[in-house]
């Protein structure tokens, strides 16, 4: 049953870098396809989104080029800003969390929560860097994951298990800010006991029901979302800290509580509320009833890695809260690749949407159309620019470009661009004609349930049907014999034509108003869609060509540029020296030549192998987490350098007695550091 009022979120990204096709692809173009629609269609919707400007992501990134919090946000602010509106990203209302409305109001919420008992303060050791003066917590310390022996997971998860950590989770945590062991150092925190809530949450999320009643259909839900809430909830819903001790965020309301700031987490989903009232106040709306009423529905659009935020941590606060409707739907989508990669910021591995525009001006609508083409709904996908240009080349200018040239053109040519009146029909206009209504409704239908890729491969049947109509029906051969016939045959496809700013307009908004004009059609109110939109004698306008075709230049360009990124990326990334060690220091390490004898898989390990050693003083057994770069098998009989008088230590179970040495390449892929000549035998020293 569908409800009276839609309230939309998307993401709110980090204020900590420029946009790229990415973060669209995920929370914002799937979010702009359905409000649309839903506003098109006449439906009551409010969508908005917002930079989030707190957390490590700003901070981390404040430090790292020397400015502060507020010189970042600022900054990439504007930038995101412009780079949505940029792509017709259509948000009622795009905020910011610094602003001064929002601080209040998340501290509101935070009172509220306070009062009605939702958190445990719990005072306690953690850990805090003595050099950088601060507590450490998310992205500000790292370690060795507990879960899968990773050793660069964060302070709050690990990212290659997905596991969520604490601070003092970790193994072998090191401070992000000075590479130094933290100490251990008493503070107070208020913790969200998310274990009390798993009862109701489980019936929230498996069964779609709330306080006993029913809630939301849970078949509608995506499927990755509901298993990944469900192994959260399965695997036991640890307390987590809700205030952090740093100085960049919104200051906790209490007396006694300086330099306290709310988590992130807590204060980024408050600030959909605040974006709310922001946009409800500057037009005359009640953001109450979009929050609150029964009659409206809460839908999230968000990228897979905030599913737990989203369905377990907000659910539990707004209902903690007291008066807050929860997520009717979370529609999160997976996550996009590009050329075979990962996309990611600080490798610059990203088509950057704020480069695309200024590159390729007025072609807003190609990107969208490949981005919803391969939209991660239920799987991760992959941008390529090889793809890029073929669904560019092979289906936007071929069929949709190709079909409006040829109606607008011959419409001038034969009707001198009136539309012709229809003369009586055969099967097949009545067919095509027919169509319209049915894919119209198709669109809907999936538009409605997040199928966005279906929906917009229906949405291009419309032109497909109408350009291989003309194709077959050969108006051009016709109107040497049969210049009547050509009448009803333009008759239908000015109709198919007219049509499609109706169905395309959610995903090529530039390209629909294009269109809206040539056709002179009301194409933002669906009703209106149908087989009887233009009429006898009624003018059209002309066409400019809609879309020009891509070269192999362009893509070996894009793919050019993306390679010289990745060549500075890796000159980039490389660490900054440590600090000068004595020759003392030196000359303590007992390093060796080695040979690998045996080597075994660790049970339940993804990156561990026992490995027999023969070092030339012994033969002894070292765990070494290269299991990902090297089979057992091939480790067998390589010569490795391995550092002999490191204290043994004791990896899952199994007593590691030295350290064998490793080269990382900038994938990281390790790789035995071994003497080049085959002469050198086991136990020769190294200097
Ligand atoms: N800024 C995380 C992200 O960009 C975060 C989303 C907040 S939504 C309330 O992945
Ligand atoms: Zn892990």
């Amino acid at each position: 049953m569908s409800k009276k009022r839609y309230m939309v979120t998307s993401a709110l990204p980090y204020a900590n870098g420029p946009l790229h096709i990415g973060h669209i692809a995920g929370a914002m173009l799937p979010a702009d396809i359905y409000v649309r629609y839903l506003r098109a269609a006449g439906e009551d919707v409010a969508w908005i989104c917002g930079s989030d400007e707190h957390g490590a992501a700003i901070t981390l990134k404040a430090k790292k080029e020397g400015i502060s919090p507020k010189e970042v946000v600022d900054r990439y602010h504007v930038l995101m800003r412009d780079a949505f509106a940029g792509f017709g990203i259509s948000f009622d209302h795009y905020d910011r969390t610094s602003s001064p409305e929002h601080h209040k109001n998340a501290q509101e919420f935070f009172l509220k929560l306070l009062e009605n008992d939702a958190f445990e303060v719990k005072t306690e050791l953690q850990y805090f860097d003595t050099e950088a003066k601060q507590f450490l917590a998310d992205r500000y310390i790292t370690g060795t994951c507990p879960k899968c022996s990773h050793d660069k997971a964060y302070g709050d998860q690990c990212e290659n298990c997905g596991s969520a950590l604490s601070p003092n989770d970790l193994i072998n945590p090191k401070s992000v800010l000075s590479g130094s062991t933290p100490k251990l150092k008493e503070t107070s925190l208020w913790y969200l006991p998310m274990g009390d809530h798993e009862v109701w949450l489980r019936d929230y999320l498996e069964k779609g029901t709330l306080d006993g009643k029913h809630h939301h259909d849970v078949k509608d839900w995506k499927k990755h979302v509901l298993g990944q809430c469900k192994s959260w909830i399965d695997g036991g819903l640890q307390s987590r800290a809700m205030t952090r001790d740093l100085d960049w965020g919104v200051p906790v309301p209490l007396e006694g509580a300086d330099g306290k700031v709310l988590y992130v987490w807590l204060d980024a989903p408050i600030g959909y509320i605040t974006a709310t009232k922001n946009w409800a106040a500057a037009n005359g709306k009640n953001w109450e009833q979009y929050w609150k009423s029964e009659d409206t529905e809460l839908i999230h659009f968000i990228g897979k890695d905030n599913i737990v935020f989203h369905c377990l941590i907000f659910p539990i606060l707004l209902k903690a809260h007291g008066s807050y409707n929860l997520p009717y739907n979370v529609p999160a989508n997976e996550f996009m690749n590009l050329e075979g990669d990962k996309i990611s910021t600080s490798r610059n591995w990203a088509v950057w949407l704020h480069e695309y525009l200024e590159e390729f001006p007025g072609k807003q609508d190609e990107l969208r159309y490949v981005l919803c083409s391969i939209m991660p709904e239920q799987k991760d996908s992959e941008f390529t620019w090889g793809d890029y240009k073929d669904r560019v080349n092979n289906e936007l200018a071929d069929i949709l470009g190709n079909f409006i040239n040829r109606v607008v053109v011959l419409t001038h040519k034969y009707f001198d661009g009136e539309v012709p009146a229809a003369g009586p029909l055969s099967e097949r206009d009545v067919n095509v004609l027919n169509a319209i209504e049915e894919i119209s409704s198709n669109v809907a239908e999936s538009i409605r349930s997040f199928r966005f890729r279906d929906a917009l491969a229906e949405a291009m049947n419309l032109a497909r049907l109408g350009n291989k109509y003309m194709t077959e029906e050969e108006p051009w051969k016709v109107w040497k014999t049969d210049p009547d016939r050509v009448k009803t045959i333009m008759h239908v496809c000015l109709q198919v034509a007219a049509n499609c700013p109706f169905v395309l307009h959610p995903f090529l908004p530039f390209t629909s108003e294009k269109l809206g004009v040539t056709f002179g059609v009301d194409y933002l109110d669906w009703a209106r869609a149908g087989r009887e939109l233009m009429k006898a004698g009624q003018r059209i306008g002309t066409s400019e060509i809609l879309f020009t075709k891509v070269d192999d230049a362009l893509v070996e360009k894009q793919q050019l540029k993306l390679a010289e990124a990745k060549k500075e990326s890796v000159v980039k990334e490389v660490e900054p020296m440590k600090e000068l060690i004595s020759f003392e220091q030196f000359g303590a390490m007992d390093i060796r030549i080695g040979e690998i004898l045996e080597a075994e898989r660790v049970p339940k390990t993804k990156k561990l192998l026992k490995l027999k050693v023969n070092t030339g003083v012994d033969v002894r057994t070292v765990v070494s987490g290269i299991a990902e770069s090297y089979e057992p098998e091939q480790a067998v009989g390589k010569k490795v350098t391995i550092l002999i008088n490191l204290a043994p230590r004791e990896i899952k179970g199994i007593v590691s007695e030295g350290m064998i040495l490793m080269a990382e390449d900038d994938a990281g892929v390790l790789s035995f550091v071994s003497p080049e000549r085959d002469s050198i035998v086991s136990g020769n020293g190294v200097r």
